[in-house]
């Protein structure tokens, strides 16, 4: 409703929230009280403390014990804040407990210490500031060639809340805390002027540096106001911005190493390529708490493509390299049973050069992960040597390792997700309901699929007993009358059933691990696959990632 609306006393009462508060002398008096205390504090330097003089106790005129005894000591320190804005009620809370703290150990009369550091390492800034050089270019130096009616139903900077309905006194958390942290702005810029920096000086926001430089002082004001029992000579930012805290960085990391409690290596991290770093939890939008998941890719050689695959990659790849579909998948154990090979019908693959003589059929988005994972020879460029949709590959004929099938078919399926794996998918529809499903329903309508029925009749021979049956998935299917691929909900709960008794209770019933338990021997299959250059190691985020600068997996 707009205040012009309201009745005359409602918008009296709406306004005087915002303009005057009225009783507030008791308040001001001790806000008064405050600041002159605070003063007295400051110009005594009374949190100013500092180790007993060399001067006064020559080295080895008295020991550390003694020493530490005729001048106890306390050291309190908090996780450094981070300087992408200004403190906020969080950090008072967080503040109180070693505030607390510090002043009850100066009351035992220790000499109590209480330094501050500026946290301003990480992406955070970085993202924003480059944030605010795009902005700056579209919009101009201050925003001027901004105009609100760009953004769709989302308003520009939060005016003050106004209205007789807000309760200003009661706190009404309506959002979760993810949701809490986000200002309702589209841009940049504006959630620094809603903080109440002018426009005309956001811009300088677009140098990281400059935060470095502004947040800091506010951070000290804010605190000191608090009345924080910090000694401001001990203050300092993170970064190269310092050296000494960057020397000092640098002495500890190069005493682990020496200590060996740090290694140099590789390890599978969630990287933005955007960023050029590692995409870390407080570096994301979304997805806060995912990790990459580590899959097995398995190479289908092409042994005679489908007509219209021909067609559409003729000349594009050498006569005499091998042309390899990689389904990704978490169960090698289970590759005794592949009978196909699914892709998506609607999706676009690319056909990818990972050496001079190999080229991988998978989607662009898992081409982008394996060039950073060192599948390709060249790290970080993916060589596209054509694009193929997935009904043209449908029909084609592939070498299935280990599989009693030898040779299968790539078979359409609708559900394959292109957000997923390598977007193939090999089918063991002894074990996995979801392909059982979809082979049946192909093997009924194979003309509508435009496939030939053979070639999704192929026999299902049992690969893993377990207390319920030796072909889980078929007997899952039948159980939930699961009637069609498009029984989804069926599905996925007959998928966790199966997974969990497959991995807890299976035994390998067939190949070099029979006998052995399903959870001994899935890496052992999975190793020897990899030895004998029949698949590779592949991951990626087991979830989706949005990286702050808006980088997405
Ligand atoms: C062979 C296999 C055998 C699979 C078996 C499962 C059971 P979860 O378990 O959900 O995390 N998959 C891989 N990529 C896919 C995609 N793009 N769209 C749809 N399905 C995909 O995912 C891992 C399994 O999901 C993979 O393991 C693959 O099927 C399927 F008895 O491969 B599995």
């Amino acid at each position: 409703m707009a205040d012009s609306a309201l009745p005359k006393a409602m918008a009296d009462l709406a306004v005087s929230k915002t303009k005057e508060l009225k009783g507030t002398e008791k308040r001001d008096t001790l806000v008064e009280i405050e600041r002159k205390y605070q003063q007295i504090w400051e110009q005594d330097g009374v949190f100013q403390v500092d180790a007993p003089s060399i001067d006064e106790f020559p080295l080895d005129s008295i020991s550390a014990d003694e020493l530490r005894e005729k001048f106890p000591k306390f050291f309190g320190t908090i996780a450094y804040p981070y300087m992408n804005g200004r403190l906020h009620a969080g950090h008072a809370f967080s503040f109180s407990k070693i505030e607390f703290h510090t002043g009850f150990a100066r009351m035992q009369g220790k000499r109590t210490l209480f330094p501050l550091g500026y946290h301003c390492t990480g992406l955070p800034i970085k993202a924003s500031a480059d944030k605010l050089v795009k902005e700056v270019e579209m919009f101009g130096q201050e925003f001027e060639r901004y105009k609100p009616e760009e953004e769709e139903a989302e308003p520009a900077p939060a005016a003050p809340a106004k209205g007789p309905k807000e309760d200003v006194s009661k706190f009404n958390a309506k959002k979760g805390k993810a949701a809490a942290k986000t200002v309702k702005a589209k841009y940049q810029f504006q959630i620094l002027h809603s903080v109440g920096i002018p426009l005309q000086e956001i811009h300088l926001f677009a140098d990281p540096q400059y935060w470095l430089q502004f947040f800091p002082p506010e951070c000290k004001k804010d605190l000191t106001n608090f009345g924080a029992r910090i000694d401001w000579r001990r203050q300092f930012v993170t970064t190269d911005a310092n050296p000494y805290y960057d020397a000092f960085v640098r002495w500890q990391m190069n005493r682990l190493k020496e200590l060996e409690k740090i290694k140099f290596g590789k390890r599978y991290t969630i990287y933005s390529i955007k960023d050029g770093q590692p995409c870390m939890d407080h570096d994301r939008s979304e997805g806060e708490g995912v990790l990459p998941q580590e899959y097995t890719a398995l190479k289908l050689k092409v042994l005679e493509w489908a007509p219209q695959a021909a067609e559409a990659l003729k000349g594009k790849i050498p006569e005499d390299a091998s042309v390899y579909l990689c389904p990704a998948t978490l169960r090698p154990e289970t590759m005794y049973g592949q009978v196909c090979c699914f892709v998506g019908p609607a999706l676009t693959y690319g056909v990818f050069k990972a050496s001079e003589k190999e080229y991988f059929v998978i989607t662009d988005r898992a081409a982008r992960n394996m060039a950073y994972q060192g599948i390709f020879e060249k790290e970080g460029v993916p060589e596209k040597a054509a694009d193929i949709k997935g009904s043209d590959l449908v029909g084609t004929l592939i070498n299935a390792p280990l599989s009693f099938h030898k040779e299968v078919r790539v078979l359409p399926m609708e559900s394959v997700l292109a957000t997923k794996g390598t977007g193939v998918v090999t089918s063991v529809p002894s074990d996995s309901p979801d392909d059982f499903a979809m082979v049946t329903e192909l093997a009924k309508k194979a003309d509508f699929y435009g496939i030939k029925k053979e070639w999704a009749e192929l026999e299902i021979i049992p690969i893993i007993q377990t207390p319920t049956s030796d072909l889980l998935a078929p007997y899952l299917v039948k159980k939930l009358k699961i009637a069609s691929p498009k029984d989804a909900k069926q599905l996925l709960e007959a998928k966790e059933l199966a997974y969990k008794e497959g991995f807890y209770q299976g035994v390998m019933k067939v190949g070099e691990f029979k006998g052995e338990k399903v959870e001994v021997a899935k890496p052992k299959v999975r190793e020897q696959l990899i030895k004998n250059g029949e698949a590779f190691a592949y991951s990626e985020p087991e979830n989706k990632v949005v990286s702050r600068s808006g980088d997405e997996w």
